[in-house]
């Protein structure tokens, strides 16, 4: 065994990666390739997108504005490449080639959001927008009739300008509003959809958008904003399960649940106590304070999230924590309010203890975290400097997710994916899936977790936010310089659908050539 699960993931990385092939596999050894272990029965296999990165129509079909649309309208720059979502992939249109596409992949699960402005323009139930419920009821028949399931997410970030005109997610009342915005999409689409997300990536999307700027709405209100989009962020997400709980569970036979951003943050030395301890206490403060409150036994935000912002707080002379408290009752709402997680995955972060890196704003929950991240220069590069290939880092993730939280929430890893300059013959894209899912085998057979799916991020190049169109994790290329928006599937579509008719992961299969370079060549 490669990764046996005593060894701390820095040391052996550290350790091994010379002795490692270094054209595919290269995480394996050959006595692990011959292990040729299976995904369960149960394992389902998917593709995912969000409605704002590939729909585009943003003015069609009496939809509203979103932040998106507002601010890349309002802000030409905003993007890399001065891009905005108004046609994205133009899937509003070309949605039945969409499914075409997750046919020949050979797939059975589809993941993708609803826009919150095309059914309730202004984000009230005031008025409901007969056009986009149409589009979208057609839209899930026809998945339907293709026998692919819809996983259907409610909110990936693109909250209606109308309500961010009210404070967005640092106003308590977008709890009431998500919530009436969730009874009209179970009520309207419930026959069709037995498969909920509430929220993508809470933590990301108030990172981005409220703690700093790169992310719409972009307000950086570091330290306060931050903190209250995820509480109210959190409280929505509850009233949304409890809400189905309640009045649609008994006559839709429906699972809802939630999607946690969860990258690998692992000590930079192994060895020291100081990074093991920061490693640990950057999960907590950015994994924990999403996942605590929904799937632990107590509830609530961790202990240590809790007196690390509270403290600090009060060293800065604040007679309030920046970061709010729940009621008994709302601790109770949210604990246990999903049927499953969905776990998004692409890197690993190395973590080191500092109380202060150029960059950081005070206060601000880089600060309050104190933790420095950096990257492991001999990981592989990839499109994004973000994004560094690990696989390991998976495993550890749904290692740590499942010691912390239990087995009884099935785990749905519901994107992982490589960006990269958007060649069709993508090797780096079909070992980066070779090996990452490989690693979700070692979760299931070796460490007993209980993972039951998997969708690549992305069925096709997209609007990848700040990135524009610059950056492509496609398993399909979209050509955006044409009005077409031609599809053209890539390499990578072979391997994945190889892995998902025969539930097993061939290395020899679609072998980069001799001459092939990899990002850090
Ligand atoms: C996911 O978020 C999203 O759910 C999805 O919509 C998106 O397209 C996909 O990832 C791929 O990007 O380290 O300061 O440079 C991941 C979001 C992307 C957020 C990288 C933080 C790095 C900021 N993360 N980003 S920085």
């Amino acid at each position: 065994m490669f990764f046996s699960s005593r060894v701390a993931i820095g040391q052996v990385v550290l350790a091994n990666l010379s002795l490692l092939n270094l054209v595919g596999g290269r995480y394996l050894r050959e006595s692990d390739v011959g292990k040729n272990y299976s995904f369960p029965d149960n394992f389902v296999f998917g593709v995912s997108t969000a409605a704002f990165q590939i729909e585009g129509a943003w003015n069609e079909g009496g939809k509203g504005e979103s932040i998106w649309d507002t601010l890349l309208h309002e802000n030409v720059n905003f993007t890399n490449d001065r891009s905005n979502g108004d046609v994205a992939a133009d899937s509003y249109h070309k949605y039945m080639e969409d499914i075409d596409m997750i046919k020949n992949l050979g797939l059975g699960y589809y993941r993708t959001s609803i826009s919150w402005s095309r059914i309730l323009p202004n984000g009230t139930d005031a008025n409901i927008n007969k056009e986009g419920v149409l589009y979208y009821r057609r839209f899930f028949k026809e998945l339907l009739k293709a026998d692919i399931i819809p996983i259907i997410t409610l909110y990936h970030w693109d909250i209606p300008t109308a309500l961010m005109k009210l404070g967005g997610w640092c106003n308590a009342k977008l709890v009431d509003y998500f919530e009436d915005y969730a009874r009209v999409v179970f009520h309207l689409f419930g026959d069709l959809i037995k498969n909920w997300i509430t929220m993508n990536e809470i933590h990301q999307h108030c990172i981005g958008g409220y703690d700093s700027n790169f992310y719409a709405p972009a307000l950086s209100s570091s330290g306060f904003g931050v903190y209250l989009c995820f509480h109210y962020m959190l409280l929505a997400h509850a009233r949304a399960y409890r809400l189905y709980e309640k009045h649609f569970r008994q006559y839709q036979r429906g699972k809802v649940g939630i999607v946690l951003d969860n990258n690998w943050f692992a000590p930079k030395d192994p060895k020291s106590r100081e990074d093991q301890e920061a490693a640990e206490r950057y999960r907590q403060m950015h994994v924990g304070v999403i996942a605590h409150p929904i799937f632990s036994d107590t509830g609530d935000y961790p202990a240590i999230v809790r007196s690390i912002i509270d403290d600090m707080s009060r060293k800065q002379g604040f007679s309030r924590s920046r970061l709010p408290y729940f009621t008994k009752e709302e601790v109770e709402a949210l604990r246990g309010s999903a049927d499953f997680v969905g776990l998004n995955h692409y890197t690993t972060f190395l973590a080191s203890a500092s109380s202060m890196e150029e960059g950081w704003q005070l206060p601000s929950l880089d600060h309050d975290t104190g933790v420095k991240l950096e990257k492991d220069p001999s990981w592989p590069k990839s499109g994004v400097p973000w994004l560094t290939v690990h696989p390991p880092g998976l495993r550890e993730i749904i290692k740590y997710f499942t010691k912390n939280y239990g087995r009884k929430k099935p785990i749905f890893i519901t994107e992982n994916g490589l960006a990269d300059n958007g060649e069709l013959e993508d090797y780096d894209r079909i070992s980066y899936f070779n090996e990452y899912l490989y690693q979700v085998l070692l979760a299931i057979h070796e460490d007993g977790c209980n993972v039951q799916g998997y969708f690549a991020w992305s069925l096709m190049d997209d609007f990848e936010w700040n990135d524009g169109y610059l950056v492509k994790f496609g398993l399909y290329h979209v050509d955006f310089n044409s009005p077409n928006r031609t599809r053209t599937p890539k390499l990578s579509t072979k391997s994945y659908a190889n892995i998902a008719r025969t539930r097993r992961i061939d290395f020899n299969y679609l072998k980069p050539p001799k001459n092939h370079h990899h990002y850090e060549d």
